[in-house]
């Protein structure tokens, strides 16, 4: 088993149903280290070695240890209702939102809707989102106008990996 897809059973259980392996995450998102390797060591070799290594070498950095690296959670992208305790911050002027082509119709009229997650993931840049848009298919870039929508009230955070995350993007802020 590869470090990629047992960093995706992280993810997985981390952000989404951490009762596939009978454990449950704290109101901050925060699991028991002990509980989650013995979980998953059931179906995907993990050690704590392991673990250290995936959360260290992780390309998105979607994983955190507390201080003494007994408890661990993701850093964004949960569809359950955890505080990750994120920080609120002023946003650039334009952030980035990848999508597939087919989707296009939809926000257009509707604009972002967080869907299935806590919230809309934007990127700071290009690249990236354009890399977020081709798992979704053929991948389309919105541009988002943050800096008018900060002006306007709405609130951005940036996770402690990176990612921009807002609840609602009206589709008046996005450019394609
Ligand atoms: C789309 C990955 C129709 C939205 C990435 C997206 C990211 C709409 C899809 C993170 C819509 C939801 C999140 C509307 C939004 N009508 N479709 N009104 N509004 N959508 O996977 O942003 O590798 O939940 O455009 O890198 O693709 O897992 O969100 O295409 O940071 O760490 O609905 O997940 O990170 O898809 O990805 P997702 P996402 P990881």
């Amino acid at each position: 088993m590869s470090l990629k897809s047992t960093s995706k059973y992280l993810s997985l259980i981390l952000r989404h149903e951490p009762e596939i392996i009978g454990i449950t995450l704290d109101e901050h998102g925060w699991a028991e280290v002990d509980e989650l390797i013995a979980g998953v060591s059931r179906t995907h070799a993990l050690t704590m070695e392991v673990l250290e290594q995936i959360v260290r070498e992780d390309e998105k950095q979607r994983y955190s240890f507390n201080e003494d690296k007994t408890l661990i959670r993701a850093n964004q992208g949960h569809s359950i209702p955890v505080d990750v305790e994120l920080e609120e911050v002023k946003p650039p002027e334009l952030l980035y939102h990848g999508t597939g082509q087919q989707f296009t119709a939809s926000i257009d009229e509707q604009g972002l809707l967080r869907m299935s997650r806590l919230y809309v993931h934007l990127s700071a840049d290009y690249d990236t989102a354009k890399k977020v848009g081709q798992r979704h298919g053929k991948p389309v870039v919105y541009r988002v106008r943050s800096g008018r929508m900060y002006a306007d009230g709405f609130q951005f955070y940036r996770s402690v990996n990176g990612v921009w995350l807002t609840k609602a993007v009206p589709a008046r802020y996005l450019e394609k």
